[in-house]
């Protein structure tokens, strides 16, 4: 009994810190697509050690398989969740390839074969395979593009991707930027293999605006209680947000979202996906009016990941979950449905709604999530290109305008004009020719180097 109970506790949060939404170990509740992850460079293998922190509250074991490459050793110490024989160091480049993602590629490479091997043994049976790295650095940043395409291509299993944008820096932006261009026309790259299977060189990415998330949690902590860094904040703000959508589609439902309509209208739709999510008070006598008001707000408002999304332009399919305390699930139903579809119809005209209403144990809130596919980038990602410029031209203007070294020309020697006299050397001074032979000979054979220098 209290080892159930232990193990519930534990499953309830990631990592033992971040605590899930509780309709996670409500009754059948469990992640419907099999996800795989695999984290790339250190901001990469944090994340995904996250996703490895996710328990099963029947057994306490790791939800999803999950592995991990990174070229430094040192940043692989402080995992958690990942066992050490599922973390692959890249032979040849231990230290790190200093956000060199030539070399970063490279070091994939050098070392991919058996990588790969590990990825199809551990990950065959999974639905979805998430390849997750931090933009801006060398070994994520360099192998990401090189691994997706090897998963699309090869192991004949859907591929997404969850990438950072770093806070502007001059190398990490530009880094960033170039490889973020090679990424996303994977979306629109629909492919057919030797078996006739088409699909997409990338299935979905998920963008996360490390400042965008830096600046959220500075100003607003979620759970100050924690005392998180902005980094493990953003790393469990994305592993929840994708793990709840997980075990949403499976939860008791009237009208439900099913897991089909997840993967194949929201998943597969070589998009970029964004993601909102708001809890409603019912305690404070909201009407249905104002809980329909809130519901269609969802999306637009508070965004988990990243901003600046242009809604009504890009977004072409959208899922929207409603987790209703039981009590009070009848205040939504299929007329409420109708009247929803209705309202979107009339604000994002052409996008497809896919809708659902779930019942949870939880007393008083009602929590909306929404998962839109959009055909268009969050603001940052759109202005990576002209920020990596900028960058490097204030620090031309500041190289320019810099003190620098410059102390003025050599100033020329101007002796006193002494008067000089001439010093025979030509026999030794102290008149023994045998004593002057022997100290030559002693000072040939000290010579402490192969070769001076300055010899002529
Ligand atoms: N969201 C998020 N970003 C992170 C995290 N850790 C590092 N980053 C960001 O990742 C970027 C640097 O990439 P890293 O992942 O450290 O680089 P790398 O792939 O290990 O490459 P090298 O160190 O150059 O070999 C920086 O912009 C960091 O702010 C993290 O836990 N979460
Ligand atoms: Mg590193």
């Amino acid at each position: 009994m209290i080892k159930d109970l232990d193990l519930k506790n534990r499953a309830a949060l990631i990592d033992g810190v971040w605590p899930l939404e509780g309709f996670v170990k409500q009754k059948n509740a469990e992640a419907s697509i099999k996800y795989g992850f695999i984290g790339l460079g250190q901001g990469g293998s944090k994340i995904v050690d996250a996703f490895a922190g996710i328990r099963s509250f029947k057994d306490g074991e790791p939800v999803y398989p999950c592995l991990i490459v990174n070229s430094n050793l040192g940043d692989m110490k402080p995992l958690k969740n990942i066992p050490k024989h599922l973390q692959f160091g890249l032979k040849g480049y231990e230290q790190g390839v200093g956000k060199n993602p030539e070399i970063g590629k490279k070091a994939f490479l050098d070392n991919g074969e058996e990588i790969f091997a590990k990825i199809a043994e551990r990950m065959s049976n999974c639905q979805l395979i998430y390849v997750v790295g931090s933009m801006g650095g060398g070994t994520g940043t360099g192998a990401i593009n090189v691994l997706i395409d090897a998963i699309a291509d090869y192991l004949a299993i859907p591929v997404a991707s969850i990438i950072s944008l770093p806070v502007p820096h001059e190398v990490e932006s530009l880094n960033a930027y170039n490889a973020t261009t090679e990424l996303l026309p994977k979306l629109k790259d629909v492919r057919q293999d030797e078996t006739d299977r088409v699909y997409r060189g990338l299935e979905n990415i998920s963008i996360l605006d490390n400042q965008k998330i830096f600046q959220d949690h500075y100003e607003d902590p979620e759970f100050p209680d924690l005392k998180l860094t902005w980094d493990f904040y953003s790393n469990y703000k994305v592993t929840s947000i994708i793990h709840e959508w997980n075990v949403l589609t499976s939860l008791e439902s009237h009208i439900s979202l099913d897991a089909a309509d997840l993967f194949n209208n929201i998943l597969l739709t070589g998009g970029v996906l964004t993601y909102a999510k708001k809890k409603i008070n019912l305690d404070e006598a909201v009407s249905k009016d104002d809980l329909i008001t809130q519901i269609i707000e969802t999306y637009k408002g508070k965004n988990v990941l990243a901003n600046g999304f242009n809604y009504s332009k890009d977004m072409t399919a959208m899922g929207l979950v409603v987790v209703m305390p039981k009590e009070r699930a009848d205040m939504l139903n299929q007329d409420t449905l109708e009247l929803i579809r209705m309202k979107f119809q009339n604000e994002l005209p052409n996008v497809s709604i896919y809708p659902g209403f779930v019942s949870s144990n939880s007393q008083r809130h009602a929590i909306v999530y929404t998962i839109a596919s959009m055909a268009g980038l969050p603001e940052r990602a759109k202005n990576l290109r002209q920020e990596a410029g900028e960058l490097e031209r204030l620090r031309i203007e500041k190289e320019k305008s810099a003190s620098g070294f410059e102390i003025g020309e050599k100033i020329n020697r101007n002796p006193l004009n002494p008067t000089v006299r001439r010093v025979s050397q030509s026999s030794n001074p102290f008149g023994q020719q045998e004593a002057q032979q022997q100290t030559a000979a002693a000072s040939q054979q000290a010579a402490p180097f192969k070769r001076n220098p300055f010899a002529k």
